[in-house]
C-alpha cells in the first residue's frame, strides 16, 4: 500500500473497543504503525505523560508525523483518506460515504453507550482487584437499563442497518469502517454470561451473518487482536463455571 507510511504512532489497548477497530484497519490495510500498548485498567491513559499525547485521556490514539488525533471515527476516517485504501472502507461517493456517518455516529449514543455500560456494570467493575477511580462504581440498575437500550440498537442493526441484500452495513458490498466499529463493540459482549449473550444475539440472524462476514472480510488480523479479548472471555466463563460447581 502506497502513502504517508513514516512516523505513525498508534496507542491502543486490545481490550477497548474502538482501539481494536484502528488496530486492525492498520494491519489488514498494510499501514506502518508502531503499536504502543497502554493499559486503561491500570489508569495508563491518566498518567501526565499520557495527558502530553491525548488530555481527554482515552485510547485510541495516534500521532502521525507529530500531528495527534483521538476518537476512533476520526482516527478511521484521517487513516482512510491519508493512506491509499481501498474505496469500500470509506467511499468516495458522497451519498455511500454519508451512509457510513450516519453509522458511526449513530453508534456512539446508542450501541457504544450501552454496550460499554453493560460491560462495565456486570463484568468490570465486579473483578477482584479492580483499580479504584477508572470505572463507574457496581451499579446493577444500570446494567438492567443498558440491556434494554442494548436490545433496542441491536435490534435496529438487524432490522435497519442489515436490511438489505448485501451483506455488509447500509447494504455495502464491502467492508467499511462502520463495520469494523460496530461489530468490535458487539465482540466485548463476549465478556458478559453465556445465557445473556444468547438473549441479546441467539435469535438475531442476520447480525450473526454479518459478524461472520466482517471477520472473514478482515482475518486473519481480526482474530490476532481479539485474541486478547477471547482469553479474558474465556477465563471469565470458567470463573463462573467453577463458582457455580462450588455451589452445588
Ligand atoms: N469515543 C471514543 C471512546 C474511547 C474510549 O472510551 N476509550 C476508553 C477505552 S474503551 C479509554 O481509553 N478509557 C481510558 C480511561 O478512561 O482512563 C472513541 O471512539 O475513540
Amino acid at each position: 500500500m502506497a502513502g504517508r507510511s513514516t512516523g505513525l504512532k498508534l496507542y491502543v489497548d486490545l481490550l477497548s473497543q474502538p482501539a481494536r477497530a484502528v488496530t486492525i484497519f492498520c494491519r489488514v490495510n498494510g499501514i506502518e504503525a508502531e503499536e504502543i500498548y497502554v493499559q486503561v485498567a491500570n489508569g495508563d491513559c491518566r498518567t501526565e505523560e499520557f495527558k502530553q499525547i491525548n488530555s481527554a485521556c482515552k485510547v485510541p490514539t495516534i500521532v502521525d508525523d507529530g500531528f495527534k488525533l483521538h476518537e476512533s471515527h476520526a482516527i478511521l476516517r484521517y487513516l482512510a483518506t491519508t493512506r491509499n485504501v481501498a474505496d469500500h472502507w470509506y467511499p468516495q461517493d458522497p451519498e455511500r460515504r454519508a451512509l457510513i456517518d450516519s453509522v458511526l455516529d449513530w453508534h456512539h449514543l446508542n450501541l457504544r453507550y450501552n454496550a460499554f455500560l453493560i460491560i462495565v456494570h456486570r463484568v468490570i467493575s465486579v473483578l477482584p482487584g479492580i483499580k479504584k477511580g477508572i470505572y463507574p462504581e457496581h451499579n446493577e440498575a444500570v446494567a438492567e437499563e443498558a440491556k434494554v437500550g442494548l436490545n433496542r440498537a441491536l435490534e435496529y442493526v438487524e432490522t435497519v442497518l442489515l436490511n438489505g441484500p448485501n451483506e455488509f452495513l447500509e447494504n455495502q458490498k464491502e467492508v467499511s469502517i462502520a463495520d469494523l466499529s460496530l461489530v468490535c463493540e458487539i465482540k466485548q459482549l463476549l465478556w458478559l454470561e453465556s445465557s445473556e449473550q444468547e438473549e441479546l444475539l441467539g435469535s438475531r440472524k442476520r447480525i450473526q451473518a454479518w459478524l461472520e462476514a466482517v471477520e472473514k472480510a478482515t482475518n486473519p488480523q481480526f482474530n490476532e487482536v481479539h485474541s486478547k479479548l477471547y482469553g479474558m472471555a474465556k477465563h471469565l466463563q470458567d470463573g463462573r463455571k467453577s463458582k457455580e460447581e462450588a455451589s452445588q
